[in-house]
């Protein structure tokens, strides 16, 4: 088939929009979306098998709760979030926190605490490193913004997230902070380690038959808003992590790797009430108005 008849056969899509239930966008869409893949079938003279396979591999994919996880390695996540940067760039906004993914391991409705909150259940003390991560949330001139909310959420000591990982407790490191009468933020929890796609899973099955890992690096998720301000969805990374820059999903971000301190000093312990060195990020979150 020419590209020709192609177009005249999705075109057959277009109807009358006035009609009834008839949505312009999603006609819109699906002839657009129908065109471009049924000329590549023809270009890559893709056989039946394998269409097929491909609708069965997206079958299985979202049978496994996988759709997310393979939006994030396929990279239309970060497409998306370079989308959104462009068009704040286009809007005069710059200087604000860098944004990056959300990912597909959030759960909504974490314990709200204020100004402090400690995020582990203390189920890995022992393994881990703690970690106190604190900061301010401030506007694009540098204001503080007490009442402002910091949902933070991150993987434990071998990669997983609560909730999707059954062993953990109940938003076992997922916390939503409330920042002061200064705008400060600050918890603690332990070091998380970086989060690798379940190996036999359709994902990395893909990713396998690409050449590419399934790995990201170590990383703290955050949604940062306040009322007023436009929400943030944003990630850091945690320093020397072996993936940092070869993260799967995209994900990584000058301005979203601070430095992290090592805090070992008797006295810094004793404060802390802990017996064993830990480290410690200092962060601020910047918000546009809306
Ligand atoms: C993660 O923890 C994550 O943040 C992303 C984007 C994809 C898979 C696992
Ligand atoms: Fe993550």
């Amino acid at each position: 088939m020419t590209h020709n008849d192609i177009d005249t056969l999705v075109n057959s899509f277009i109807v009358d929009t006035a009609k009834g239930e008839v949505n312009p966008r999603v006609q819109q869409v699906t002839v657009r979306l129908l065109g471009d893949l049924f000329k590549a079938i023809e270009d890559l003279d893709l056989q039946p098998s394998e269409i097929w396979k491909g609708l069965e591999y997206l079958a299985a994919t979202g049978a496994s709760h996988e759709m997310g996880l393979l939006a994030a390695g396929l990279g239309l996540e970060r497409f998306i979030d370079i989308r959104a940067d462009e068009a704040e760039a286009r809007a005069g906004l710059t200087g604000g926190t860098p944004r990056t993914i959300e990912g597909p391991l959030y759960v909504a409705g974490a314990p709200v605490c204020q100004g402090f909150a400690r995020l582990d259940d203390g189920t890995e003390s022992t393994e881990g490193e703690a970690l106190f991560m604190q900061g301010t949330v401030m506007d694009a001139n540098g204001k503080p913004l007490p009442g402002a909310t910091v949902e933070v959420w991150h993987a434990n000591l071998m990669g997983n997230y609560s909730f999707f990982d059954k062993s953990q407790s109940a938003f076992n490191l997922r916390r939503t902070i409330i920042t002061d009468s200064q705008g400060h933020y600050q918890f603690r929890s332990i070091v998380p380690c970086g989060y690798g796609c379940p190996p036999e899973g359709a994902t990395q099955q893909l990713l396998n038959l690409l050449g590419r890992h399934g790995r990201r690096p170590a990383h703290i998720h955050f949604f940062v808003y306040a009322e007023g301000y436009r929400k943030l969805t944003t990630q850091i990374n945690i320093d020397g992590d072996e993936y940092l820059w070869d993260d799967f999903a995209f994900a990584s971000r000058e301005g979203l790797v601070p430095q992290v301190n090592k805090i070992s000093a008797p006295d810094q312990l004793d404060s802390k009430q802990l017996s064993k060195p830990f480290s410690s990020i200092d962060f601020n979150f910047t918000l546009h108005k809306e």
